[in-house]
């Protein structure tokens, strides 16, 4: 009997286990929220912008501009974003009073509640539309509204050890950091806003181990293989001297120096024409200063919960002294 009874509580042990494991939320992204009855993750954007910034910056952050799928999530998204109005992924750009989603799939296939009198094209340019209590409106697209961005979880990737859904990113056990190399390339401000909205920064070179981890990246992209007209011999890297000419900081304040590698390529920095205030990296691991709107490649760097630092509170911040 007590055999049993071990064997019983044994079994229920284990389904609890299991059951725990196939619930465990997936993650996504530290500033998403995951609404389980939805299957889903949610950022409300309460900056605004025109639709299609927007939908760049869900799409810049791995998700999509929302479509609520049913009436529920229509509701709940309105109550959660404590908004009236917010942009909708869904537009008739293509074929007039054709709506679309972003997916390119027919909007009637979501959930469909149109304000009364709407939609009616107003001087022959609403393309846009957004949702609110009374239902969807169209609007001019260069209109500025807040939006929500949504990823399902519907084949979301799980990179465990760099704590994101990106496969891109590699861990490095040399700087127990991730990283990941973006080929298409951008200006030095889009790369650091585009590190940004991945939830990590344009890489600072702290070290030599670290620079050569990079040159190990870039070495993978050689030059010939590389279609386009951009500067193929360089990588953006996180530093400048935008804030005081000719001294160069690293995007987190530092000097070169005091940063951990300050290994200039010969006759660099030059400030060549008077133009070049942002911070590169040749093949060979020598730094460089070129023009911030040269396109280039560049890398962005991943510092994991583990290493962080506390971060600064907001409660911290409303204390300041001269405020008490
Ligand atoms: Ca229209
Ligand atoms: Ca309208
Ligand atoms: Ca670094
Ligand atoms: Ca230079």
């Amino acid at each position: 009997m007590l055999f049993v009874e071990v064997i019983l509580v044994l079994l229920g042990i284990s389904l609890c286990l299991s059951e725990e494991d196939s619930q465990k939320t997936p993650f996504f992204r530290k500033d998403y929220k995951y609404f389980k009855e939805f299957n889903a993750f949610y950022k409300v954007h309460s900056l605004g912008k025109n639709w299609s910034d927007a939908l760049t910056t869900c799409q810049n952050e791995g998700a999509e501009l929302i479509v609520p799928s049913t009436k529920e999530e229509f509701d709940k998204i309105l109550e959660y974003s404590q908004q009236y109005f917010l942009w909708i992924g869904a537009h008739d750009i293509f074929s007039e009073g054709v709506f679309i989603t972003t997916q390119g799939k027919p909007l009637s296939e979501f959930y469909l509640k149109w304000k009364q009198g709407e939609p009616n094209n107003v001087n022959n340019n609403e393309n846009c539309l957004i949702m609110e209590k009374k239902g969807y409106t169209d609007l001019p697209c260069t209109h500025i509204r807040k939006y929500v961005c949504k990823r399902s979880t519907f084949n979301l990737t799980q990179n465990e050890i760099c704590e994101t859904y990106d496969l891109d990113y590699t861990y490095s056990s040399d700087t127990d950091r991730c990283y990941k190399i973006h080929t298409t390339p951008l200006t030095w401000n889009q790369a650091f806003t585009s590190c940004i909205s991945e939830e990590s920064s344009l890489v600072t070179i702290n070290s030599d181990a670290e620079a050569k981890i990079l040159t190990k990246m870039f070495a993978q992209h050689p030059e010939k293989s590389l279609k386009g007209n951009f500067n193929k011999a360089e990588i953006h890297i996180g530093f400048n001297d935008l804030l005081s000419e000719g001294i160069y900081l690293s995007i987190d304040g530092m000097s070169l120096k005091e940063s951990g590698y300050d290994n200039w390529s010969s006759g660099q920095p030059d400030n060549y024409q008077g133009k070049e205030h942002c911070g590169s990296m040749f093949r060979d691991g020598t730094l460089n200063d070129i023009e911030c709107s040269a396109r280039a490649m560049f890398v962005c760097e991943k510092t994991l919960t583990t290493m962080q630092n506390t971060p600064l509170k907001l409660s911290t911040l409303s204390k300041l002294p001269d405020e008490q």
